[in-house]
């Protein structure tokens, strides 16, 4: 059954435990962040949970953050399904066409603010990384814009710097869906119109935190997300399309001729963002629903939830792309490593035949157009890709550096790697340049590609063996991790050999 909105999925999250409410009154501007970030620091991923901030000094609403991307499991309850399937459920999603509705009116038009009413610093907007941030920012944001040649819908999340009572500096990169709409109203000579979408049903945000195929409606990727359309109504100020149940709407316009300095501001690979000329929105109207919750999306060092929606977004069209565009044979699973800022993909796959595993790593390492990853790593199917342990133990022991490991040079990188454009990133560059730098690529293959001395684990038979009786050995019961259970099952013989390409 579809979540109708943001309290219905919280009521969900909270039944199933994935859900605290932090009933101390906090401080926007440095505590909420510092709560925040030592629940993301300290909590393991399969304990963590959503947060719902009650009491918000100076302000009247509360503010639930981590609430669809704590973890890989809050991740499948936001999306219905089980974490397991998630790749798969988003490859269904992309190949429906499920349409969303139009209603005349909905929750979200409760209140209705125009003009002089409209006051940005109502909301509770946290900062982020205190001391080090510019100000406060919007983090969970659908922006909804049109392609003014098809009249479909981009939904994209996009961080927001709050500028004024009615205007946010907003960060478009040219390459993004957003930027490509941006260009073709640009081109007509007439600012984009914007709606912003915040407290949304949870399908709605993450279709905006996935890259869908350009093109697509993402109200309506959204609807099959939810299995039944998302209803929509009409933007007070434009033609948009804005979802009935957001709790807050913000309806503006992006100018053509303006870009102020925006930033710095801490961002999603774990460093500080440096100042830079962004875009704006200037706010006309804000509509909101009677007590609205307000949603926040915690990036900037990982862990983040920003990472996980990232990692299950782009790992599902990683693999999409691979198994069924490609149709490349032997992909088990991919995995954007929880650390890595979606820089490293791990690729798990039976290898067919030799330079199979070094097709498949060179052919996505040029995926995903400006989020394609800037390290790739190739294991065979008994290395457990989601356990760190036992991705390190292949590196160290499938792989000879001199034989292994390519690096392709004046690759596409992103501007927000500080590794590749820290150094001419200083005052006075020119935008254009700074979106035309390069960097390069480390491609591993970690798989076996000879004949190999079998591993020096016992036999499976006799591990399994030996945990049968293991209360009789007096010592406290042990849970068998995945990663082992997984190794004796791929070796599980006396054989002293391995052999390649089976
Ligand atoms: C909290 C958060 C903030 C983000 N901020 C930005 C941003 O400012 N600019 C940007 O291009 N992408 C940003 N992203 C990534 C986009 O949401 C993501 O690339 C998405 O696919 C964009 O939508 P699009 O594919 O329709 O362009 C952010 C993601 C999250 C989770
Ligand atoms: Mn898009």
């Amino acid at each position: 059954m579809a979540y109708r909105d943001l309290r219905e999925y919280l009521q969900t999250l909270e039944a199933k435990g994935k859900l605290r409410r932090v009933t101390k009154e906090v401080d926007k501007d440095w505590e909420l962040a510092c709560i925040t970030r030592w629940v993301l620091q300290a909590v393991p991923e399969e304990s963590r949970y959503g947060l719902l901030f009650e009491r918000i000094k100076g302000y009247d609403m509360p503010l639930a953050a981590c609430v669809f991307g704590a973890s890989r499991e809050v991740y499948a309850i936001a999306m219905e399904t089980e974490p397991d399937q998630i790749y798969e459920k988003w490859i269904k999603v992309l190949k429906s066409s499920c349409h969303y509705a139009e209603a005349a009116t909905g929750p979200c038009k409760e209140n209705i603010l125009r003009g002089d009413e409209v006051d940005l610093f109502r909301f509770p907007v946290p900062i982020w990384t205190p001391g080090k941030d510019i100000g406060p920012y919007f983090t969970c944001t659908s922006a909804i814009t049109v392609d003014p040649e098809t009249g479909r819908h981009n939904i994209g999340n996009y961080r927001m710097q709050l500028r004024s009572k009615n205007q946010l500096g907003v960060q478009i990169f040219d390459n993004q869906h957003i930027g490509m709409h941006f260009q073709r109203w640009a081109r007509r000579g007439r600012p984009m119109p914007i709606a912003v979408a915040m407290g949304v049903d949870p399908a709605i945000g993450l279709a905006a935190t996935a890259k869908v195929p350009y093109g697509m409606d993402e109200f309506d990727v959204a609807s099959a997300i939810r299995g039944e359309p998302v209803e929509t109504v009409k933007a007070e100020l434009s033609d948009l399309r804005v979802p009935a149940t957001a709790e807050i709407v913000l309806e503006g316009e992006v100018p053509l001729d303006e870009e102020p300095m925006e930033g710095p501001f801490g961002e999603y690979m774990g460093y500080m963002g440096l100042a830079g000329p962004k875009r704006v929105i200037n706010v006309k109207a804000i509509t909101h629903r009677r007590s609205p919750i307000f949603q926040s999306y915690v990036s900037q060092m990982p862990p983040s939830e920003s990472l996980v929606l990232q990692q299950q977004a782009h790992g599902a069209a990683m693999y999409k792309h691979l198994v069924y565009d490609l149709g490349l044979e032997g992909i088990q699973d991919v995995l954007y490593t929880s650390a890595s800022a979606r820089a490293h993909l791990v690729i798990q796959m039976r290898p067919q035949f030799p330079g199979h595993a070094r097709k498949v790593m060179l052919v996505a390492q040029g995926l995903m157009g400006a989020n394609s990853p800037k390290i790739v790593t190739v294991v065979d199917e008994d290395i457990d890709i989601r356990d760190p342990f036992l991705l390190e133990w292949a590196m160290a022991s499938r792989v000879d550096p001199a034989k292994d490991v390519v690096i392709l040079h004046d690759t596409e990188t992103t501007q927000l790697d500080p590794s590749t454009t820290l150094e001419i990133l200083p005052e006075g560059t020119s935008k254009r340049l700074i979106e035309r730098l390069t960097g390069s690529k480390l491609l591993i293959d970690a798989t076996i590609k000879k004949i190999y001395p079998a591993i020096s684990l016992p036999p499976k038979e006799l591990m399994d063996k030996a945990l049968e009786s293991w209360e009789e050995t007096g010592l406290p019961p042990i849970q068998v991790p995945d990663r082992t259970r997984r190794l004796l099952e791929k070796h599980p013989g006396y054989g002293l050999y391995i052999e390649p390409y089976q």
